[in-house]
């Protein structure tokens, strides 16, 4: 559920997010270590697993090594609520990160989903930033899914958890009224908790932003696309990474490493009554990678 959640937003702020791009299929090799790899392209989406015989901390090597640099696939994990199917939940993944969604339809998609599914994080990777992504699941039936082709894998959790997650470096809090707690820099390498603790849905994206760029200069390029007037020219680098969507109450750690300069994080899930991103809300950082 990421950048292409933009497209309910004017021209300009949609730049602020890179779309996946084509690219040709690679089957990763097992990341030492990790659960699970998995490898994203444009086009596919392939788990080194499905089947996890330990809960409680599930780690995922995930990483995107063939598509263009400046370029990002998302990787999410969810379970359908009650009455509702994982195909349902795929479909409306898919309708909230496309091209040509409205505002009114962003809206009433991220309400269902909402309503629909219980979402554990994930990652959100460029070629320059693969990382670990480690999720809290415990024994159950869970689903994969891609933001590229949007494939769907069922992924098994089963037994103790054996597991313990590294001891994160900086922590990122999702709170009440689409604002982020975020410090006000980050180490360039290390454990990053991130945890939603509000009543909506949200995922943090790292993006590097151009070299000579300050908060209050992201603060006014914001505020124009917010208003709906252009910009400009996204200050980006084209390096970015983060998680995926946490439903309220979820955390997950992030294992990075990434060039050192300043960034922005945002969270580019459309608002259940307006469709706006929260990050034209007020939902974003400006916290510089050290
Ligand atoms: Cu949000």
């Amino acid at each position: 559920m990421h950048k292409r959640i933009l497209a309910a937003l004017p021209a300009a702020a949609l730049l602020l997010a890179a779309a996946p791009g084509a690219a040709s299929a690679a089957d990763p090799a097992a990341a030492p270590g990790a659960d699970v790899t998995v490898s994203l392209t444009a086009k596919a989406f392939h788990l080194s697993t499905t089947k996890v015989t330990h809960s409680g901390a599930v780690s995922f090597a995930v990483s995107t090594p063939t598509v263009p640099a400046d370029e990002t696939v998302g990787f999410l994990v969810f379970k359908p609520k009650k009455g509702y199917t994982s195909k349902q939940i795929a479909g409306w993944i898919r309708v909230v990160s496309g091209d040509g969604t409205t505002p009114a339809q962003a809206a009433a998609t991220t309400r269902k989903l909402h309503a629909g599914a219980t979402f554990y994080g994930g990652a959100d990777v460029g070629k320059a930033t693969p990382l670990t992504a480690w999720l809290t699941l415990t024994p159950g039936t869970y689903y994969a899914i891609d933001e590229a082709s949007f494939s769907v894998r069922t992924l098994t959790i089963s037994g103790a958890a054996t597991h313990t997650a590294p001891k994160s470096t900086a922590t990122a809090t999702m709170v009440d009224g689409e604002r982020f707690r975020l410090p006000s820099t980050l180490p360039k390498s290390g454990t990053l908790l991130v945890k939603n603790t509000s009543d909506d849905l949200h995922f943090l994206f790292l993006e590097g932003l151009k070299k000579g760029s300050t908060k209050a200069k992201l603060a006014a390029f914001l505020k124009l696309a917010a208003a709906g007037k252009n910009p400009g020219p996204p200050p980006l680098t084209g390096i970015a990474f983060g998680t995926d969507v946490l439903s309220p109450g979820q955390s997950q750690l992030l294992t990075y490493s990434a060039p050192a300069g300043p960034y922005g994080g945002f969270c580019w899930v459309p608002d259940e009554t307006t469709g706006m991103p929260h990050a034209l809300m007020g939902m974003w950082a400006f916290s510089p990678l050290k």
